[in-house]
């Protein structure tokens, strides 16, 4: 039998290229974290002038776009500081993951340049010339509705495109992005050679050629087969002409995506067999790092954005939602949900009516009862995705609440709520509109575990709140950047896999229960009263009612 254990003394480094920041997690060959670091895009490069890593421009109805050059910068940065805490030579693999659907431009001719980096000199001083766009559209884009409704009606309606591709037309996946440029600048379109994810992009960095593209993070760009694991032909035509080429090859998440490149050995000295795993978008890493491999459970991540997600056998084409394949296995689906309003709308409302302090705002939650004496609202500070309606706060008390029973209960829209019911009605409205779709979609619901991640999964008057409206207990895993920790996960696994010449499912890297406990999730909120519960339910259809309501009257599509 293949020897499935990982090289004693060796690390593996995983990093996530995410919307606010770049962090990394090393791990050693027991799978135990051994260090981090965190490069803050806003705070450590703040020549860039990004606000929490993004440029808005109000004028071009929601695009939202990051500069290309300050993730390099980042990288450079990132390098130096690991290069000052670790022996690099140490390392046996690195992968890593990226904020998904973001996409990077190479200008044509730019991959002589990738390929001939010079040790001595920054990344960033020799790629600034390397890219047909210099500003990345992100996941929080929503510019580009028009070339949505082109694209499903060239495949023949949304259920059809999302039944290839496991998602509809949907303004942040990078197909859509595409399409814009092209019709937008098709001068730009031609001149660009390749078009990487932003997990791409930084792996083509470490090997210094363009690197494939995963299947997983592959499929959030709408363009995917997601059952044969190949570009769909048909959508790539309604897309833009020429696509194929310029997004090269698929590979699955497991596979080596070449050795690293000389630029790395020299300057900062990793060994010359250190081996770079496909990276792969942060939520499919996440899977990776809550080590999440049961179809009964669920992980709900609260970083910038909010996502749910979870692994199933089987699915059905959706309206709202997306399936992957699923990125630690060959064969199955990873599914998710994503809100825009994660975080920052968190902030807002901190910064807002709780003296932009967490201690503040965990204060009001503690002083308010569930359910909010009745008080409930919706608060999109950016435009939404699930629902899809725009910017706009809507607060509603329902009259005649006992709190035993909505039954009868009208509700008023009224204009504002007390400090305190606003934060506790923000953060029951997040989490009441994540199990309501949770439970359209079909994902398992109570979840077997639920895991939360992310950074508001630090929190606990937060994840106590979703122990009550999930009525399930709830778990954490070691670090909640458990994006980079699942990239330096895959790195092992994607390590074992090349030495045993074939896929190896990631259990069995877990030698032996105890080290796999090192990186799974401990318990850290017991379930909340079911009878609780259940009441949540009664506000969350009342909820649900508005929405349809709402989405009726103000939905942008
Ligand atoms: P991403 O990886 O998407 O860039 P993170 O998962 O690192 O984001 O999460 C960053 C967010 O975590 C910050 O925007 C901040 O609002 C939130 N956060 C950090 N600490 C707390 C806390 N104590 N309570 C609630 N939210 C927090
Ligand atoms: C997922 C999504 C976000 C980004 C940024 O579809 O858009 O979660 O991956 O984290």
């Amino acid at each position: 039998m293949a020897d499935l254990s990982l090289p004693q003394g060796s690390l593996f480094l995983g990093f996530d290229s995410s919307t606010q920041s770049l962090k990394a997690t090393v791990l050693d060959s027991d799978l135990h974290i051994v260090a981090t670091e965190f490069v803050h895009f806003d705070s450590d490069l703040p020549h860039y002038k990004t606000k929490e890593g993004v440029y808005r421009d109000l004028s071009d109805n929601g695009r939202i776009v990051s500069p290309t050059l300050m993730w390099i910068e980042a990288f450079d940065l990132m390098l130096q500081n690991l290069s000052n805490i670790l022996d690099l030579r140490k390392i046996a693999a690195v992968s890593g993951s990226g904020q998904q659907h973001g996409s990077v431009y190479w200008k044509n001719g730019s991959s002589s340049i990738l390929s001939a980096l010079d040790p001595n000199k920054r990344l960033v001083d020799q790629l600034c010339e390397a890219f047909s766009i210099l500003e990345s559209p992100i996941w929080m884009d929503s510019s580009t509705t028009k070339q949505c409704k082109s694209i499903e009606e060239a495949v023949g309606g949304p259920l059809e495109l999302s039944r290839i591709t496991g998602s509809r037309a949907t303004e942040r996946l990078t197909g859509s992005q595409i399409r814009k440029i092209y019709e937008m600048q098709p001068e730009i379109y031609q001149n660009t050679e390749r078009i990487s994810l932003v997990s791409s992009f930084m792996c083509s960095l470490l090997i210094g050629c363009y690197a494939c593209i995963d299947l997983t993070d592959g499929a959030g760009t709408n363009l995917l087969d997601i059952k044969l694991r190949e570009w769909s032909k048909k959508v790539l035509d309604a897309t833009a002409p020429g696509l194929e080429e310029k997004l090269g090859k698929l590979a699955p998440a497991y596979a080596v995506a070449g050795f690293i490149s000389h630029y790395f050995v020299d300057r900062f000295l990793f060994n010359k067999n250190c081996l770079v795993i496909q990276w792969s978008g942060d939520n499919p890493n996440s899977l990776a790092g809550l080590t999440l491999n049961n179809p009964g459970d669920l992980a709900i991540s609260l970083g910038t954005s909010d996502t749910v997600f979870g692994i199933t056998d089987e699915h059905q084409p959706h309206l709202e939602g997306h399936v992957f394949p699923n990125p630690v296995d060959t064969k199955g689906f990873m599914v998710m949900l994503c809100y825009r309003n994660g975080s920052l709308t968190r902030e807002e409302i901190r910064n807002r009516c709780a003296k932009e302090n967490w201690d503040v705002f965990n204060k009001y939650l503690q002083q308010t009862p569930p359910l909010n004496g009745g008080k409930f609202g919706f608060y999109f500070k950016e435009h939404e995705i699930l629902p899809p309606l725009p910017v706009g706060y809507h607060r509603y008390i329902l009259e005649n609440f006992t709190g035993d029973s909505i039954d009868g209960s009208t509700e008023c829209e009224v204009a504002e709520f007390d400090a305190p019911s606003e934060v506790r009605a923000l953060i029951e409205g997040q989490l009441l509109s994540i199990r309501a779709h949770i439970e359209r979609f079909g994902m398992p619901f109570p979840p077997i575990r639920l895991i939360a991640t992310g950074g508001a999964s630090v929190n606990e008057c937060i994840l106590n709140a979703v122990a009550s409206i999930f009525g399930c207990d709830v778990y954490t895993a070691q670090s909640p950047d458990s994006a980079s920790l699942g990239a330096a996960v895959r790195a092992a696994h994607g390590w074992l896999c090349s030495r045993t010449g074939g896929f190896v499912a990631i259990e069995s890297m877990y030698k032996n229960k105890s080290q796999k406990t090192s990186l799974s999730c401990k318990l850290s909120v017991k379930a909340g009263d079911p009878a609780l519960a259940a009441k949540y339910a009664a506000v969350m259809k009342k909820r649900m009612e508005i929405e349809h309501r709402l989405v009726e009257k103000l939905g942008r599509r």
